[in-house]
């Protein structure tokens, strides 16, 4: 799996009718609150345009494309990190998702405003978070004890941790989510990225009325701004409609609309951004596969997302850039023109590159 995204957000806001439209699913949807339990998980290729070009060029057997796991979460309410509603169920969901889309209500039109529905749930995430953080102090705090009469060094790391909770326990008792106090400070490590929920990045979707398309909310824009997080707008209720159409019927509703992409489409354009993740392709014998990595991945890990023994004995890798081969038509071709280059163990694979990995068998 590429990566997976937990829908969350206040009940009966919609979230369980936008995980079917991302799904194609069918998920249980009802006009009553907490109508989701058990969460609902469901994956789903990613969309790529890059990938439709392979396939015309090169009609492989076989079309890998990288994949999407989305879970729809219980609704959440005021109280949740101490239990209330389906609380701690549900934030146990949220910690094991790599990117958080949080579904806020606009289609009814009597919400009170977007915004403090929204604030409900961060303040959840964040007292969650906060007695994560106190828990971790708890164990840093006895470390530093245990380690007294030790080495300085073996003491430093603990104290270190301790130093960087007290920040985190600062700005999240301000309001600050760890996502944006993690940009602020240098060497944060990454494992505290997926401890923490507030860590996790989030991209925001207004699930709006059919009559609203098109429009922006000013409020939910300022918010995007402040917290720094894209927001999309999606009718889950127009999207839902248009998946019962035929493929071309819904192309041309969709461009009448001026909703030239699917919320699908959007939201994985919106999610690889956030999570700062690029794809890359394997052209194999007959199969083509589609992965995705980190930005700045070096060639061997790279190669490590496909089978871990091909890190470990990663040669070299033959590289062509997805506009060289788009120009050329085939592997063989862009051999002919000298576009295909050799590199290292030092190279950062690239947004597109369609690499051929040579390892010690
Ligand atoms: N008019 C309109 N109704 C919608 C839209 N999205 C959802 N609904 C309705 O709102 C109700 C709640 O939708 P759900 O998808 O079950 O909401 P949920 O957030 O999953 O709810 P819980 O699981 O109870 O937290 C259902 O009756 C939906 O049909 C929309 O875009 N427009
Ligand atoms: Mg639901």
């Amino acid at each position: 799996m590429s990566f997976s995204c937990g829908i969350v957000g206040l009940p009966n806001v919609g979230k369980s009718t936008i995980f079917n439209c991302l799904t194609k699913g069918s998920a249980e949807v009802s006009d009553y609150p907490f109508c989701t339990i058990n969460p609902n998980a469901g994956a789903v290729r990613i969309p790529d345009a890059r990938m439709e070009k392979l396939d015309a060029l090169l009609k492989p057997e076989e079309l890998i494309p990288a994949r999407v796991e989305f879970i729809d979460i219980a609704g959440l309410v005021e109280g949740a990190s101490h239990g209330e509603g389906l609380g701690n169920r549900f934030l146990a969901e949220i910690r094991r998702v790599d990117t958080v889309l949080h579904v806020v209500g606009c289609f009814r039109g009597e919400e009170a405003g977007p915004i403090e529905g929204m604030k409900v749930v961060n303040v959840e995430l964040a007292l969650s978070d906060m007695e994560a953080v106190e828990r971790r102090l708890e164990k840093a705090e006895q470390m530093i004890k245990g380690s007294r009469g030790g080495s300085d060094e073996a003491a430093a790391s603990p104290r270190e941790e301790r130093e960087l909770l007290l920040k985190l326990k600062g700005g999240l008792e301000k309001g600050i989510p760890v996502r944006l106090q993690a940009q602020a400070l240098e060497n944060f490590p990454p494992e505290l990225r997926t401890h923490f929920l507030t860590a996790k990045p989030v991209i925001v979707a207004a699930n709006v009325g059919e009559k609203d398309i098109g429009r922006k909310i000013d409020e939910l824009e300022d918010y995007g701004k402040a917290e720094r997080v894209p927001v999309l707008y999606i009718s889950a209720l127009l999207e839902s409609e248009l998946l019962q159409l035929q493929c071309d019927e819904a192309g041309e509703f969709r461009s009448e609309m001026g909703l030239n992409e699917s919320a699908l489409d959007r939201l994985v354009t919106a999610s690889l951004e956030t999570l700062g993740l690029i794809t890359f392709y394997t052209v194999v014998k007959e199969k083509v596969s589609a992965w995705t990595v980190r930005r700045g991945t070096l060639a061997p890990q790279a190669a490590g997302k496909i089978h871990s023994d091909m890190e470990r004995s990663f040669i070299k890798a033959e590289i062509i850039s997805f506009s060289d081969f788009e120009e050329c038509g085939s592997v063989k071709q862009a051999r002919e023109k000298g576009l295909v280059r050799i590199e290292g163990k030092a190279y950062s694979v690239q947004d597109g590159d369609i690499v051929y990995f040579h390892f010690r068998p």
